[in-house]
């Protein structure tokens, strides 16, 4: 077999030839992969549709980006190197800055000596006479490989509003996911807004502060809590830095494998007076954590009220205008949808040059050459900005073509019974593993160590086969099916199915609805995987 550097002499030649294992995607997770599969001494192949590393955060390039997790706990904790070498600036951190962070581990770990880049993977398919894969791309490239990893990601393949007219509209528009590399200055100019999840929400901030104006166009009111953003003290980081491991320890014991998912208080041990105080306390600290201020609050719908009702009326002391912290106000359950981190969304409405627009009973008629029609009305923009969302967990996967045994279509499987044994591995698709599949913790945890976990997971199964005289391993259908069956049964016991969500499928037409994340949380997520590794692989037929 020849070796990837020898595959790699010339980077925009098309590539051929054999490699163990080929990666799909250099994010977070897929340059982790290729650092790990590389001290296993397999020969890589990485490739990327961007022209650099950053996965989904080379795409989500507009204003305002963050990440809606500690940087100090979003990061890589399996390179005590990076993770010492390393200072964040901020409690949370920018799209740009994640992305230096992440050239700055794929510079240490050699990443690009195994990379392509401009090159999207076009189809992956297996050969039942020689248990290999073929993957191609739209660059010509034709590489054969032992094992295929799918580092896609989660949230990466962007989706496009149904919306009539929308692409005869004269002026820019930019979906968040697919964000021009060069970026976009709005000084001055009318921008709409379409959506209102994270990343409309955390654009409003940024934007509100330089276009002459911003129309809202809202669907569904989100739960936002501020983010309580600040300059990180490098005594603090200095400390954390000293004490990572045990940090991290306790992250790993926690439901959503952060630090604040401790704590056992339930709502209603308190009175409405002091339960409102802690309330203060998790919204002034701000974070994701506001959901964790009490133990119980996706067990039932009054503890969840209690919480929602709070952010409720916080939303009517911020907004001055009441009808419009009306039409900003939720009324499903807090957190069923991703909780929103963002400083100044709500305070945005104040802004004389912020309007919202209230599309819920009155959708988008349609988009017109000078912007957006709403009951008849056309509001008159020079930018559009859809915020609209992804095809989460399966979207990416789904883009390319993948066959495995009798020339099954993955995709097939996927859009009508989404499902991977423990969100990692498919049956019938033998050596072919994804990370953040359906059926894992993904956005429900930390994905950054997460990630890191299953790609440690996914090596040391390889390293079973090389050590066992296996070559092919794929999970029973039986096995994979009561994964299934576990995944619907805690998110049919749970609140998360009483609203609409990408978490359910249900943001994308023809999607299944279908929960497709566990929510049995990390700890046991961990033990299961771990148990189905130290028994050997049971679940998994290896050849
Ligand atoms: P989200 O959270 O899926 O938000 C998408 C938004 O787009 C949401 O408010 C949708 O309203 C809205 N949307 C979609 N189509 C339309 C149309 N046709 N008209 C009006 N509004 C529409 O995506 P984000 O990119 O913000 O965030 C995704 C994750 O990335 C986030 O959780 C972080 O983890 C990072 P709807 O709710 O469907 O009524």
């Amino acid at each position: 077999m020849e070796n990837t550097e020898k595959l790699m002499s010339s980077t925009q030649d098309p590539i051929t030839g054999e490699v163990d294992v080929v990666i799909v995607g250099a994010g977070f997770t897929g340059i982790y992969a290729v650092k790990k599969f590389r001290e296993l001494g397999l020969s890589v192949q990485l490739f990327e549709k961007g022209t650099d590393v950053g996965g989904t955060w080379y795409w989500n390039a507009y204003p305002g980006a963050r990440c809606d997790v500690e940087s100090m706990e979003y990061s890589y904790q399996f390179d005590e190197e990076i993770q010492q070498s390393w200072n964040w600036t901020e409690r949370y951190p920018t799209q740009p800055e994640i992305r230096r962070y992440i050239e700055y581990a794929a510079n240490k770990w050699g990443i690009y000596d195994h990379a392509k880049f401009e090159t999207c993977v076009t189809s992956v398919v297996f050969d039942e006479v020689t248990g290999l894969w073929t993957i191609e791309t739209d660059q010509g490239d034709r590489v054969v490989a032992k094992y295929c990893l799918l580092a896609t990601g989660p949230l990466s393949q962007p989706i496009y509003p149904r919306i009539e007219g929308l692409d005869s509209f004269k002026g820019r528009m930019e979906h968040t996911g697919l964000w021009p590399q060069e970026g976009l200055d709005v000084s001055g100019l009318r921008v709409g807004i379409i959506g209102t999840g994270s990343s409309g929400a955390q654009c409003l901030s940024a934007i509100s502060e330089v276009a002459s104006q911003v129309h809202v166009f809202q669907r569904t009111p989100a739960y936002v809590v501020p983010a309580n953003n600040y300059k990180l003290d490098p005594e603090v980081q200095k400390n954390v830095k000293e004490n990572y491991k045990a940090i991290r320890d306790v992250a790993w014991s926690t439901r959503a494998g952060l630090r604040y998912g401790l704590g056992d208080r339930m709502a209603f041990e308190f009175s409405e007076e002091e339960r409102d105080r802690y309330y203060e306390d998790s919204w002034r600290r701000g974070g994701i954590g506001f959901t964790a201020t009490f133990f119980d609050l996706f067990d039932t719908q009054e503890a969840n009220d209690t919480c929602a009702e709070f952010v409720r009326k916080k939303i009517h002391e911020i907004v001055e205008d009441q009808e419009v912290a009306g039409k900003l106000c939720p009324h499903d359950t807090i957190g069923c949808r991703r909780l929103l981190v963002v400083d100044g969304f709500y305070e945005a409405f104040n802004k004389p040059n912020v309007s919202l627009v209230d599309v819920k009973d009155t959708p988008i008629e349609r988009i017109v050459p000078e912007g957006v029609v709403v009951d008849g009305e056309t509001y008159d923009l020079d930018v559009i900005i859809l915020a609209t969302g992804f095809d989460a967990l399966t979207g990416a996967i789904n883009q390319i073509d993948i066959h495995g045994r009798g020339g099954l279509a993955l995709r097939d499987r996927l859009m009508t019974d989404p499902k991977a044994l423990a969100g990692m591995a498919f049956s019938d698709f033998p050596n072919l593993f994804t990370v953040h599949g359906p059926g894992s913790i993904a956005a429900l945890g930390n994905m950054v160590p997460m990630g890191e976990f299953s790609v440690n997971w996914i090596a040391d199964a390889i390293d079973y086969m090389r050590s066992n005289g296996k070559v092919l391993m794929e999970p029973d259908h039986e096995a994979e099916d009561a994964w299934a069956r576990r995944v619907d049964d805690r998110a049919n016991e749970s609140l998360y199915v009483t609203c609409r969500s990408y978490y359910l499928g249900d943001n994308v037409p023809g999607k299944p609805r279908k929960f497709l994340l566990y929510l049995g949380g990390v700890p046991d997520y961990v033990s299961k995987c771990n148990e189905i590794a130290e028994s050997g692989y049971e679940g998994f037929h290896l050849v």
